[in-house]
Parts: C-alpha cells; sequence; structure tokens
C-alpha cells in the first residue's frame, strides 16, 4: 500500500483535506492516518465482466505528518519524522482568502509557500547527510570497507545536492540506491503539490508555481478543500447546486490520487477470476516476476510463465473466453514487461 504523507506550512487546510479523505471514505471523525480506497472505472469494469465474490481495490494510505513551520523547528522536526515513514508527500499550499485564518508571517503568496517547504526540505537532507559523513569521518576506528563506500557515496550525494538542489538526473546504482532509501531523504520523495484554492478560480503567482512543479519534476492539483469537504455531506442535487454557486467544477480527490501514483512511478496490474478481481500497484517497468513476487513470494519462487492481456482487450470482448479464441492472451516468461493495465494470471509450481 503507498503511504502518503500530508505537510504543509501551518494553517493551510491539511486537516482539512484529512477530514475530506475521512468523509470520503465514510468515516465520520479523522484519525493522523487513514485509508482509502481508491477509485478505478477499470476494476468497476473487470467485476462486471468477472462478476467476483471478492473485490480488492487499491489502496492508499494517508497520513496527517503536521506543519512545516518556519517559526518553529521543534514543530517541523516532529513532523519530519513522521515524513521519514512515508512513500510520497503532499504540499498542501493556501490559496484561500479568509480573514479568519491567519498566515504565517511572509508566507502569505503560494509560490513563497511553496519555496519555503523545499528549502526547508532540502535543509534538512544536507544536515542529515552531512551529520552522517561527520559521523563516518571522526570515527575513532578505522571503517569497514562497506563504510569506505557509503561515505565516499554520500560525499557524491551531498556534493550534487548542494549544487543542483534536488537529485533529478542523479545517476546510482542499486546498492546505492538503496544506501541512500535508508536515509529518506525529502529530496528523493515523490511530491504532489496540493493548491487549497478555496473559491477563486485562479490565484496570484500561479506561472512562478508551475514552473517550480515543472522543475522539481512533482505532481500538481487544485482542490477547493474547504468547499469540497463540505459539499460531500450533501446528497447529489444540493451538491451540483453549490458547486454552481460556488463556481467550483472539481470538489474530487480522486486527481490528487491519480498525481500520487504518477509521480511515485506505479502502475496498476489486476489479477481477476469469479473469486476475486484484485487491483495491485507495481512500479513502471516491472517483468512477470515482479509482478508475482507483488502478489506473493511463493508464487515468484514458484513462477513457470504468466498468461497476460490487456484492459483494452478484454473490456472491447468482453469475457476471457472470446479473448482466446481470438489468441488475445499471451504467455510470456519471467522477463516479460508488464504494462499499465495488464490482467494477469500467474503459473506456478511450489
Ligand atoms: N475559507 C476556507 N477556510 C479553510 C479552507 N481550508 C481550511 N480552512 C480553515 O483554515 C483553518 C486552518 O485549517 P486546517 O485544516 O486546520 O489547517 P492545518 O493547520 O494546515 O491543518 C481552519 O479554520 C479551517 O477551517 C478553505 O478551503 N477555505
Ligand atoms: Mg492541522
Amino acid at each position: 500500500m503507498i503511504t502518503v504523507g500530508v505537510t504543509g506550512l501551518p494553517f493551510v487546510g491539511k486537516t482539512k483535506l484529512m477530514e475530506l479523505v475521512a468523509r470520503y471514505t465514510g468515516l465520520d471523525r479523522i484519525e493522523e492516518r487513514i485509508i482509502v480506497k481508491v477509485p478505478d472505472s477499470r476494476l468497476e469494469r473487470l467485476v462486471e465482466i468477472y462478476n467476483p465474490k471478492k473485490i480488492t481495490p487499491m489502496e492508499m494510505e494517508f497520513m496527517d505528518a503536521g506543519s512545516i513551520d518556519p517559526t518553529e523547528d521543534k514543530v517541523t522536526t516532529r513532523t519530519f519524522s513522521k515524513l521519514q515513514e512515508v512513500d510520497s508527500v503532499v504540499i498542501v499550499i493556501r490559496a484561500f482568502e479568509s480573514e479568519a485564518v491567519p498566515f504565517v508571517e511572509g508566507y502569505e503568496k503560494p509560490v513563497d509557500q511553496l519555496k519555503g517547504v523545499l528549502d526547508i526540505f532540502l535543509e534538512r537532507d544536507l544536515k542529515l547527510l552531512e551529520g552522517r559523513i561527520d559521523r563516518l569521518k571522526n570515527a575513532k576506528r578505522k571503517l569497514s570497507n562497506i563504510e569506505e563506500i557509503e561515505l565516499s557515496f554520500l560525499e557524491k550525494a551531498l556534493a550534487y545536492l548542494k549544487e543542483n538542489k534536488n537529485f533529478i538526473g542523479f545517476e546510482m546504482k542499486s546498492d546505492e540506491r538503496k544506501m541512500i532509501t535508508g536515509y529518506s531523504l525529502m529530496s528523493m520523495k515523490p511530491k504532489v503539490v496540493l493548491i487549497n484554492k478555496g473559491e477563486n478560480e485562479d490565484y496570484e503567482g500561479k506561472e512562478e508555481v508551475l514552473k517550480i512543479v515543472k522543475r522539481e519534476e512533482m505532481g500538481y492539483t487544485e482542490l477547493p478543500i474547504g468547499i469540497a469537504a463540505e459539499l460531500l455531506e450533501l446528497d447529489e442535487e444540493d451538491r451540483k447546486v453549490f458547486m454552481e454557486e460556488y463556481k467550483v467544477n472539481e470538489i474530487d480527490i480522486e486527481p490528487l490520487m491519480k498525481e500520487i501514483m504518477k509521480v511515485s512511478n506505479l502502475m496498476v496490474f489486476y489479477t481477476a477470476g469469479e473469486k476475486e478481481v484484485h487491483a495491485w500497484e507495481v512500479k513502471r517497468g516491472s517483468t512477470a516476476l515482479d509482478v508475482a513476487g507483488t502478489i506473493h513470494s511463493d508464487i515468484a519462487r514458484g513462477f513457470i510463465r504468466a498468461e497476460i492481456f490487456s484492459f483494452d482487450d478484454i473490456d472491447r470482448e468482453g469475457s476471457e473466453k472470446a479473448l482466446k479464441e481470438k489468441g488475445l492472451i499471451r504467455v510470456v516468461g519471467k522477463d516479460h514487461i508488464v504494462q499499465d493495465g495488464d490482467i494477469v494470471y500467474i503459473r506456478f509450481n511450489v
């Protein structure tokens, strides 16, 4: 399951977002962590075709990680200890107007909020790397081979991060990647910028925000969180009326989830049969063997071959039987690259 940490400056609508997520899943109160079923039209279509006893959608866990507060280091430190645990981060930016809600001084503009949060992320990563490098360098004993390798790699990473302010384009071998993943650096986490935009159609400085989003390879979406949370309580008729009144056309968190999937470099594959239709997430570029391992390690160990067809094919043909007749089910080996939306059946032997 993908885990998502919600953060941003104080009073931007993080708790409100958790409230929205809670309502969306039918919870009547907010919890620090909320598990959401990811809405999925392809899954729905497969359910129609297979009529299974059990349906298992993908899930995402949202966690309120708390504020990045430029005026309160302690608050920020606590937030980082929570963000350390998550796979991806949503940065909530306030673009709604309200006399009643204060700003942290100097962070009234959305673009300044975004820059502020990213600067604090970067500063924390640099400190963390410097700290580890210092500890290795000042060790009162001879470093092991592995520690020597780690030290020289960390120095290289630190220099790159100082120069580029992010790790985009930084090349790593797979063991190096593993090593640095252990540090849970903010610079390495997939990030989505969520503009809490209130009733206004647009906001000041949007172009600048989009420029930063592009440069940092982040995801981006806009949502009037406060309004969405209110409206989710109404029935559909009333909701339509109010959406027109507030001039909002999107109150759904689906686009946010899609962005999270995208920046996390994840795709979906399905297993489908009469017993169960199940949506699974895997990294893009996964092989048939990777996919087997996602389902169960035993299935990967006993892998014989995989039978694969595309969602579009079964959507069009309407049954597995029709696919078989037309020869649209492919039999593939371990190294076959699975595509987003593929339906996979693994033959295995334990
Ligand atoms: N007008 C308006 N107020 C909002 C919106 N989102 C949040 N708020 C209010 O702003 C204040 C701070 O929101 P909260 O979610 O607690 O912010 P957090 O500190 O980021 O968790 C609360 O009083 C919210 O009711 C919004 O979209 N519009
Ligand atoms: Mg809060």
